[in-house]
């Protein structure tokens, strides 16, 4: 039934909204949502969901040869996209409309050493408002293994649903124990269809073609099907993995026109390698969440997300909109008084962690494995080299 899944008293408000974004493109985390569609996390803490399998993320330093390193990164890959797009539903009934991180807002945690897996870091900082763009840092010391990102969202409405086309990549670097770059891996985002708005039970579908392609030459490239393709059911993916042509050369990677693996199934649950009949990835066993470094909110550096978001999240849990709306109100006006303060100085807000490159060169490079588009992308490159320590005051 339309609008089942909306409160009554926020039936007018959902219409309201539909009609604001059906007439919309751009940034949709500025619109102002109904109170029942608000998530009470920040996009800052998304970028976690690329390591809460974090046994699959170190399986990648344990491998061979260029085509286990490239299967090994599918598989992890396809085992991120679970909690990437259907946690909300899980946790918190349907999808939401997660905070719109501030400029400077930061994102910190961990995945401890269990059996020798290695540690796993993550740093994340907001650092655009305007649009927002949240770039991510995740590496493990101990396997050589880096993966840095940035992630911003390009929105418009079409037949009913939201279209997000992801803006970004992510570039993941295996070094070996010398230091040395093994293999880098340039990993494109899928493009979301949000559905369900109609009944105010908004869900994820992914659509089109993502890519991952090795300085090897190995390219795999994942279509994404939902309902009414492939015998109708939802999260479909279809990867196919083509190893580096005869003429490769080192400077110039070019994959060849025959693919070696094809892996199929449903990235939510599980699927199989197609030559074979094994299973290839299986998400239905438990996640594990990030850690925070500190707990306790007030141990928090006042810039980290948790902490800055506190009172704005509680209202939303707890259903007392007034006060939410009121606190963010308050977040809204400093970030903007520190524009003005900015302006007036003549100065301009400084990173902390990033810095901003105009062009990325191995984007650029791996990307003519698959013609990318656009076939330059801007970067944020994390400041520090070595691991990172992190302390509240260092924040
Ligand atoms: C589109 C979205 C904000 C961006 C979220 C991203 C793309 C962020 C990067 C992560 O790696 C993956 C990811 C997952 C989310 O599915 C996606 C969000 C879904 C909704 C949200 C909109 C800004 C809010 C739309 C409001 C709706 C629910 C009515």
């Amino acid at each position: 039934m339309p609008g089942e899944g909306v409160p009554t008293a926020q039936k007018t408000s959902w219409a309201t909204f539909l009609k604001s974004i059906a007439s919309f493109s751009g940034d949709l985390s500025s619109l102002t949502a109904p109170p029942f569609i608000l998530s009470p996390i920040s996009l800052t803490e998304f970028p976690a969901y690329w390591c809460e399998r974090p046994e699959l993320f170190s399986a990648i330093a344990d491998t061979n040869t260029d085509e286990e390193r490239s299967i090994a990164v599918l598989k992890w890959f396809i085992s991120t996209l679970k909690g990437q797009y259907t946690s909300r539903n899980e946790k918190l009934g349907s999808e939401k409309k997660p905070l719109n991180p501030v400029l400077g807002e930061l994102f910190f945690g961990y995945w401890p050493d269990i059996n020798g897996r290695g540690q796993t870091n993550l740093v994340v900082e907001q650092v655009s408002h305007h649009p927002p763009i949240t770039a991510y840092h995740i590496c493990n010391p101990t396997k050589g293994l880096e993966l840095q990102g940035h992630s911003a969202q390009k929105t418009s409405f079409s037949g009913g649903s939201i279209i997000v086309k992801q803006i970004g990549h992510a570039i993941l670097t295996v070094r070996s124990p010398a230091d040395e770059i093994v293999d880098q891996f340039l990993i494109t985002l899928p493009k979301l269809r949000i559905d369900g708005l109609w009944y105010g039970s908004p869900y994820i579908e992914l659509t089109e073609t993502s890519y991952i392609a090795s300085m090897h030459g190995w390219l795999s490239v994942i279509e994404y099907k939902g309902k009414g393709y492939f015998g109708g059911k939802s999260h479909q993916f279809k990867a196919q993995v083509y190893p580096p042509s005869p003429l490769h050369t080192a400077a110039l990677p070019t994959p060849s026109t025959t693919a070696k693996h094809t892996l199929e199934g449903l990235w939510h649950l599980t699927s199989k390698d197609n030559r074979t009949g094994e299973t290839f990835t299986d998400v239905t066993t438990p996640k594990e969440e990030v850690t925070t470094l500190y707990e306790g909110l007030d141990e928090m550096n006042e810039w980290e997300s948790r902490r800055l978001w506190r009172w704005v999240s509680k209202g939303i849990r707890e259903g007392d909109f007034e006060a939410a709306s009121r606190e963010k109100s308050k977040i809204e006006n400093e970030q903007r008084q520190r524009r003005r303060d900015e302006q007036a100085d003549g100065t301009n807000w400084q990173l902390r962690h990033f810095n901003h490159i105009d062009s990325d060169p191995i984007y650029e490079l791996l990307g003519k494995l698959f013609k990318a588009q656009p076939p330059l992308e801007d970067a944020y490159i994390f400041k520090h080299n070595g691991p990172f320590t992190y302390t509240p005051e260092s924040s």
